[in-house]
């Protein structure tokens, strides 16, 4: 039978986005709940047809729920996902909240899609800078393992929430509009701006949590602590498409003509790399994008031993690296598959 499915954040930019995947790619649903805070509860919104009323996130919001999709933030996973899972629903938890446990599976379809099954009751949906690096890099990985990887990543407003697009439009208009705006989401000027990505700073390390959630996530879903990862996380004046400039080191030599031979063939990863236009990867273009756009592949020239490629990336960060990587997920669960 169609499961019952709960959206825990619906409201939240992920939120909004998991409807539009279920709906986009034809997700049977018997029955759909909508989960908020309080605040939210008692607004409607259309679903197939039908009018749904926001309900209050509580612990027994999910009797009868087969597939619950969070997307509320890690305090918010962290109290109520227990609860679901004790109703019998299997989680898909979009927050960092278990992604390192031993138990949660952490998943990227197309990676490491046969770990879902594995699952105990939550299955993690990794943070969106690692889907983003690691869907152009696990085919080549795969054939030429990768030693060494450096990110520098170009993130949008849509990670940091609903609130903080709000406020990228509300700053820019202030700006041309030469008024002064006081930031209230997000630490420094967004307009025209930017900084270091708004999670606390490791004071030994100097690395930023984002920064820290790729490097284990990496290791996690590729099976391989011994990766060297460096990598350097910004925010910049984009709605909601992260992009990414990595470097990678494989373990053999590698051409740039074999990496675009991979490329064009990984599911999920869009080859966009004209030199002639000068057209590459774009956050603007990404968005609303399902695929991850990969381009400026070349030579690292910085390795003149051959073994290392340099890469451009783009992927909206609301779809794959969040709602439509979430969905991928319920679509392969055993529990439906079987059904
Ligand atoms: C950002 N990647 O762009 C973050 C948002 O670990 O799930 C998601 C944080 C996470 O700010």
């Amino acid at each position: 039978r169609d499961p019952v499915v709960a959206i825990a954040g619906v409201t939240g930019a992920v939120g909004r986005e998991f409807i539009a995947t279920l709906n986009k790619r034809g997700f049977p649903v018997k029955k759909l709940k909508a989960l908020a805070s309080s605040r939210s509860a008692g607004q409607t919104l259309g679903f197939r047809g039908e009018t749904i009323t926001i309900e209050e996130l509580r612990e027994d919001s999910f009797g009868g729920v087969d597939i619950a999709l969070f997307s509320a933030g890690s305090s918010v996973s962290r109290k109520f996902s227990p609860s679901a899972v004790k109703a019998g629903a299997v989680v898909i938890d979009n927050s960092s909240a278990f992604r390192m446990d031993p138990n949660v599976p952490l998943a990227v379809p197309e990676i490491n899609g046969r770990r879902i099954a594995e699952h105990k009751g939550i299955i993690a949906v990794p943070n969106c800078s690692a889907i983003t690096a690691l869907m152009p890099l696990w085919p080549i990985h795969q054939k030429n393992r990768i030693k060494r990887m450096i990110i520098s990543t170009y993130q949008a407003a849509s990670g940091a929430g609903a609130a903080a697009m709000e406020e990228l439009v509300a700053s820019t208009r202030a700006n041309l509009a030469g008024e002064s705006f006081t930031p209230t989401v997000l630490p420094h000027p967004y307009a025209f701006n930017v900084f270091n990505h708004d999670t606390r700073i490791d004071p030994e390390t100097g690395y930023n949590e984002e920064e820290t959630k790729v490097i284990k996530e990496t290791h996690k879903i590729f099976e391989d602590d011994r990766i060297a990862i460096g990598i350097t996380c910004v925010r910049v004046p984009v709605l909601r498409a992260h992009s990414q400039a990595i470097t990678f080191e494989c373990e053999k030599p590698i051409s740039e003509s074999e990496v675009r031979r991979l490329l064009t063939n990984a599911p999920g990863v869009k080859v966009v790399d004209d030199r002639v236009r000068n057209y590459f990867p774009m956050p603007i273009e990404a968005s609303g994008q399902d695929d991850v756009l990969v381009g400026r592949i070349r030579r690292d020239l910085s390795d003149p031993s051959g073994h290392s490629i340099s890469l451009f990336v783009s992927a909206d960060q609301l779809l794959k690296g969040a709602a439509l990587n979430a969905i991928q997920i319920a679509e392969l669960l055993p529990e439906r598959v079987a059904a």
